[in-house]
């Protein structure tokens, strides 16, 4: 596993950038080779500082002790960071590419490789390559010579060998050779061809061996790569430098002739830069034959293996990616957070304001339950009519008692007329002129027209004395007496002697008439009975009738109560049970937060996320990393950061203290929202479906009406047309948990209700209530059918009461007679 410190690495970067900012916009040479091999020796000779050699270490040194290639004396790579060197005598840019051997660290070798890259990248393009050899690796004349050098050049480019044409071959450390430059080339071209055989001979091996490696890191590829690379060197042994830096400048004059001559043809063209056209990779170039004919193409950063240079900066790529992922991953996982606390937050508050108007509404369920205005107007109409009916009874038995008196009357007449009263028809007066009288006769004799028999009386007052021997002779017409009396006292004496007869015409008449009218009165009081009993029958329907509706509405509302108090206890117990759900998950999301904060800002060992911000910020700054993982953290840090004091302010929350209703989203931009027809469940996010149910019992959904309602219309009265039946009804819309919440009616709303045609609604997404609320409605509307039909049969008994009444009130007017001028008086009571 390799282990990169990602930090360190950056940091090197950043100081690293500020040394290749010479490159930007320029030619650039770029000279490479092992470490050690004397780039920054060669450089420092280039540009004219003077040498010498150091016969004690046997090294090589600037006279100036300040030099722009800093020359390493030992074997670790004394060069970091690309180093390119302006210098006003030449056109182009040298540029000291460190050294890629592996003896560097890890991390260094990353700094190097993207140093490097970042080199080329700002550079106006590479007019050619220095690659030096050191004369002394050939005196073994073993692969090892030049096998560091092609691990770097295959490292670095895609195609080594055609890099060749841009490139110029140079050989160091001639004066550690005996025998000065002549042998150093000898020995380097008997070392380069003794390689070249070498690969030849290993690749064939191999190849009969059917293996991909032997002893040496070089794998077969590398083998035929670097034969290849040799051949090249070879057939053009006659180009390579071999470099004296201790001379006075011949070989300073001859590279730079050498690199002039690099694409000579073309120059004109590097007027464009590499980076931007990005012409195709020199490797997919044309043959040989042409090349030489047609100008080289222009070496861009596609002929560099920067990506996939070697494992180190691959991984280092990766922990890039993996840094932009943890910093995408915590991000998300704070946001997700903090939304899921936000979102706690909305449906804790929904659920409040659910459970508030809940509460409220199972507190006003009586006075909605008592505001079912159907029974309570039949049962006062009912009222009115007993009371009616009561008035009528009583008005009856006032007739009845006043025909009982004039019957009565009637009778006691009748028996008067009855009675032996007499009636003088004829009289005649004695005056008794003596003493007394004995024996004395009187002749009473009278023709009578009545046949019955005469009455004869006496006035008895006229004396002591007394009738005898008293002949009467009475028959029908005819009154013959003869009295003797016998009168001992003296004195005058009035005698009056009359006939007393009920059998008269007058009396007749009137006893006939009597006769009627009493039976007329028995009838009268019969018919009044019947009234009565009639009367009292209905009294007692309409008893029963509002004492069975008091009792079927209070069952109902019992009923009606208890369902929608469970249904309202039932929510609460819901409601409640969520919020004490949606608490938890705030604490549950508060506490992740925090957690996650502290992650972003790390502990101790290991990274804060600011830091892998700035991290992964300013490596792809310079890199221009081609990964959406890497870009969206930077977007999204950069949202994040933005937010961060807010983000925060969430996860301290004090979630008992503070007022969350205050926290709770805007919701206002919910389109559906506006026209308040449908509303949305905070908790299930469905569309609540809002039912109409009306008094003809038809039922509809609210939204199919929602063309005919303007905006906004809850809590207010309006015509449409029934979507069914087609006929104009008035609706107050709201719904019921609406209409309840509103604490205290306004007159005009009470008013407005009152002219509703008795409108039902409800709003509810779930079918069960819907379907229970559609029954009861049913069932009210078989009530108020039945109800409607017992009083349209009182109402029948009440136009028969009409009837009898206008027929005794006729009876009486016709009967006011001077006969009778007694009972006027209670007649016109009666009209
Ligand atoms: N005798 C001799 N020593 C040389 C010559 N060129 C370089 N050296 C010595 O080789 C050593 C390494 O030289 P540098 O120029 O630092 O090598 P480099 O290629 O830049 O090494 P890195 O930057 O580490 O890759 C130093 O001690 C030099 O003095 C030379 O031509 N002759
Ligand atoms: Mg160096």
């Amino acid at each position: 596993m390799i282990q990169i410190n990602i930090s360190e690495i950056q940091a090197k970067l950043i100081e690293g950038y500020g040394l290749i900012k010479d490159a930007k916009g320029k030619d650039l040479v770029l000279v490479i080779g092992n470490t050690g091999v004397g780039k920054s020796t060669f450089l420092n000779y280039m540009l004219g500082y003077k040498m010498y050699q150091n016969e004690e270490s046997d090294t090589v040194e600037t006279v100036e002790r300040e030099c722009p290639a800093h020359i390493g004396h030992n074997m670790h790579s004394q060069t970091l960071y690309t180093h390119p060197i302006a210098d006003k005598n030449y056109p182009w840019v040298f540029t000291d590419c460190p050294g890629f051997l592996d003896n560097r660290m890890t991390n260094d070798t990353i700094v190097t490789s993207i140093s490097m890259e970042l080199t080329i990248r700002i550079a106006k393009q590479v007019k050619g390559i220095v690659i030096l050899m050191d004369a002394t690796e050939f005196l073994s004349s073993r692969l090892t010579a030049l096998g560091p050098l092609m691990k770097i050049l295959i490292k670095l480019f895609r195609d080594p060998v055609e890099m060749l044409k841009y490139s110029v071959i140079g050989v160091t450390k001639l004066d550690q050779i005996k025998g000065g430059k002549t042998r150093a080339k000898k020995i380097t071209l008997q070392g380069l061809n003794k390689i070249k055989e070498e690969c030849r001979r290993r690749i064939k091996t191999l190849e009969t061996e059917k293996r991909e490696r032997d002893g040496t890191d070089l794998i077969i590829s590398e083998y035929k790569v670097m034969e290849e690379f040799t051949s090249a060197v070879l057939g053009r042994k006659d180009d390579i430098m071999f470099i004296d830096i201790l001379d006075d400048g011949d070989s300073k004059q001859l590279v730079t002739d050498r690199i002039c001559a690099i694409r000579s043809r073309t120059e004109a063209q590097t007027d464009q830069l590499p980076y931007d056209t990005s012409p195709p990779p020199i490797s997919t170039s044309t043959s040989n034959a042409q090349q030489d004919a047609l100008p080289l193409p222009l070496i861009t950063i596609a002929d560099f293996n920067f990506e996939d240079y070697d494992i180190n900066r691959t991984s280092f790529n990766k922990a890039i990616y993996d840094l932009a992922g943890e910093g995408n991953q915590l991000i998300g996982a704070i946001t997700g957070a903090v939304d899921q606390l936000k979102r706690a937050i909305d449906l804790w508050n929904d659920n409040k304001k659910r459970m508030t108007s809940m509460k409220r509404l199972r507190s006003e369920l009586d006075s909605y339950i008592s505001a079912s205005e159907v029974p309570t107007k039949l049962i006062n109409t009912w009222s009115e009519m007993l009371e009616e009916n009561e008035q009528s009874i009583q008005s009856e038995k006032r007739k009845m008692q006043s025909v009982n008196d004039h019957l009565k009357k009637f009778k006691q007449e009748l028996n008067e007329i009855n009675t032996d009263k007499p009636v003088i028809f004829a009289e005649k007066k004695y005056i008794k002129k003596e003493q007394y009288w004995t024996y004395h006769e009187v002749l009473f004799d009278f023709d009578t027209e009545d046949e019955r028999t005469p009455i004869v009386d006496i006035d008895q007052r006229i004396g002591n004395g007394c009738w005898c021997n008293t002949t009467d002779e009475r028959r029908r017409g005819r009154y013959k007496t003869w009295y003797q009396s016998d009168w001992w006292k003296s004195g005058d004496a009035t005698m009056t002697v009359y006939i007393a007869s009920k059998h008269d015409t007058g009396n007749r008449r009137r006893i006939k008439d009597l006769r009627v009218e009493i039976s007329r009165c028995k009838e009268s009081f019969d018919e009044l009975n019947d009234n009565v009993l009639e009367l009292k029958k209905s009294k007692e329907r309409i008893s029963s009738n509002i004492t069975s509706v008091k009792n079927v509405v209070q069952e109902e509302v019992e009923k009606d109560r208890t369902n929608k108090l469970r249904q309202c206890d039932g929510d609460i117990e819901q409601l409640s049970a969520r919020m004490a759900e949606n608490r938890r998950r705030m604490e549950k999301s508060k506490a992740k937060g925090l957690e996650l904060l502290e992650n972003f800002y790390g502990d101790s060992d290991t990274l804060k996320m600011p830091e892998k911000f700035e991290i992964v910020q300013s490596i792809n700054e310079l890199l221009r990393f081609p990964s959406t993982l890497v870009y969206k953290f930077i977007k999204r840090y950069k949202t994040f950061k933005a937010n961060f004091d807010v983000t925060k302010r969430y996860f301290q929350l004090d979630l008992n203290e503070t007022d969350l209703s205050q926290l709770s989203q805007d919701n206002t931009a919910d389109e559906l929202d506006d026209g308040a027809i449908n509303k949305k469940d905070p908790i299930t996010g469905k569309w609540i479906r809002t039912l109409v149910v009306t008094k003809a019992g038809t039922g509809f959904e609210l939204s199919s009406l929602m063309e005919q309602f303007p905006m906004n219309s809850v809590g207010s009265v309006f015509e449409f047309t029934h979507p069914t039946t087609g006929k104009k009804e008035r609706i107050l819309y709201g719904d019921w948990a609406q209409l309840n919440e509103s604490a205290s009616p306004t007159s005009t709303e009470e008013e407005q209700i009152s002219q509703v045609d008795q409108v039902l609604s409800m709003s509810s997404n779930d079918p069960q209530e819907l379907n229970r609320l559609k029954q009861s409605v049913e069932e009210e509307i078989e009530m108020l059918k039945k109800i409607i039909q017992e009083r349209e049969e009182l109402f029948t008994n009440q136009r028969q009461l009409d009837k009898i009444t206008e027929r005794l009130k006729r009876f009486t007017t016709d009967e006011t007679t001077e006969d009778i001028s007694s009972m006027e008086d209670s007649f016109e009571i009666w009209c």
